[in-house]
């Protein structure tokens, strides 16, 4: 890369209005966000991104996933194309900052980019990816995008079928086109992200950048306990089929089951549904919503067959029905050494500390790795909050790490 933009850096005060601007959209009372992929909140945000890139005068591109897309195109047409991304979609009732810094930090790049008349050997694109959260899917714009989606995932998503038909009713896509929303791995030079740690070790170790090694794989399931409604006041406790005692009973054994015999692994119950759900009736029914993480693939065959003996063991002690429906798998993956390279090389240009990090969080670059070279940094999150309004980073953070997606950027389309 040429001395000359070792210089160069992104237009700070034009990142933060365009940040905060993007922050108002969905925004909650205690400056969080809630925009799950396809709602109207997200869709407004989307509207919102495709008018500030047309505005800011780049190409807008969209696919049959609803990735939303500015191009930056370089003089040689048949280029392949550096992606920058993340999403705009968040957890519901989440921060401001997880996916929505780093789609604004990549179209700041291309902004920085153009401003300066730097003509790439590659195309570079600034992407936000459908239902990264998985409140539809999960990372399903970038599987898409990945060739990687199936008709199955859409079938049965983890969200439910019915919240997926009508959020693509809403967003005007079709399963037909979430199909075809493939590109072709020889079109894309590599895809590189700026995230938020979402966790406490770079605050805890006073490092500037977190650059990632890997990324964790998470497999998903609904566990459905079955019991016997009956009258929760003249019905005997010895008499009762209670489907939340072998819920309850697995959550708890889950967590201690994984701390003792999967010590790098995590789980987790998200929600719990009752049914028939009343104060007075003894639960008949139980959907436990499971997830659970691993940095290792072969650590996940036997972690999940301890979790679904565990699940009948508890079903049997209690006297209840176990229904297992699994919403499939991202597997983990490595970060690619020679774009670590360019983010260490680019942090050490910046003057920034540096650290590698594996991600805990599951992000859009495990759908890319196995087709084209994936990086991604982050920066601190204080007290690691995030999924939650108490997600913040601080400004200067947020800069540097968009200074290195620069820099990186630079490194890797020249
Ligand atoms: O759940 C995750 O790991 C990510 O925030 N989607
Ligand atoms: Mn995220
Ligand atoms: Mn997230």
């Amino acid at each position: 890369m040429t001395q000359a933009f070792s210089s160069l850096r992104i237009n700070s005060d034009r990142l933060l209005d365009a940040f905060n601007q993007l922050a108002l959209i969905g925004a909650t009372a205690d400056s969080g966000v809630d925009r799950p992929s396809l709602s109207e909140a997200h869709l407004a945000a989307r509207k919102w991104l495709h008018e500030h890139i047309e505005a800011s005068g780049f190409e807008f591109r969209t696919d049959g996933a609803g990735n939303h897309s500015a191009v930056l195109p370089c003089d040689e047409p048949s280029a392949p194309t550096l992606i920058l991304g993340s999403h705009l979609d968040s957890v519901p009732n989440g921060g401001r900052f997880d996916g929505a810094l780093g789609v604004m930090a990549a179209l700041e790049v291309l902004k920085t980019l153009r401003e300066n008349r730097i003509n790439l050997k590659v195309q570079i694109e600034a992407m936000d990816f459908t239902d990264e959260e998985g409140t539809l899917v999960g990372l399903l714009g970038s599987a898409a995008l990945a060739g990687h989606l199936s008709k199955e995932n859409l079938e049965k998503p983890r969200g439910g079928r019915e919240r997926l038909v009508e959020g693509m009713m809403r967003a005007g896509l079709t399963e037909a086109g979430m199909l075809s929303a493939a590109r072709k791995p020889e079109t894309l030079a590599g895809y590189l992200e700026l995230h938020i740690e979402q966790g406490k070790r770079l605050e805890k170790s006073g490092t500037d950048i977190g650059i990632v090694t890997a990324i964790v794989g998470i497999w998903s399931y609904k566990l459905t306990f079955l019991g016997k409604a009956d009258h929760a006041g003249s019905t005997a406790m010895e008499d009762r089929r209670d489907a939340s005692l072998g819920a309850s009973a697995f959550t708890l054994a889950a967590r201690e089951m994984v701390m003792r015999d999967f010590p790098n692994c995590v789980v987790n119950v998200g929600k719990m549904e009752f049914a028939p759900g009343a104060f007075n009736i003894v639960p008949a029914q139980v959907d436990v919503s499971l997830e659970f993480r691993s940095p290792d693939a072969a650590e996940f065959e036997r972690l999940n067959q301890a979790l679904l003996n565990l699940a009948g063991e508890q079903a049997v002690r209690f006297g209840l029905g176990l229904q297992t429906e699994f919403f499939g798998k991202h597997a983990p993956s490595l970060m690619d050494t020679d774009v670590r390279g360019a983010f260490a090389n680019a942090c050490d240009e910046l003057g920034l500390s540096h650290m590698p990090l594996p991600s805990g969080a599951g992000h859009d670059g495990q759908s890319l790795a196995d087709l084209c070279p994936v990086g991604m940094i982050f920066v601190p999150s204080v007290d690691g909050a995030s999924h939650s309004p108490r997600e913040f980073t601080k400004w200067e953070d947020c800069v540097n790490g968009a200074n290195v997606l620069l820099q990186a950027a630079l490194r890797l389309g020249m």
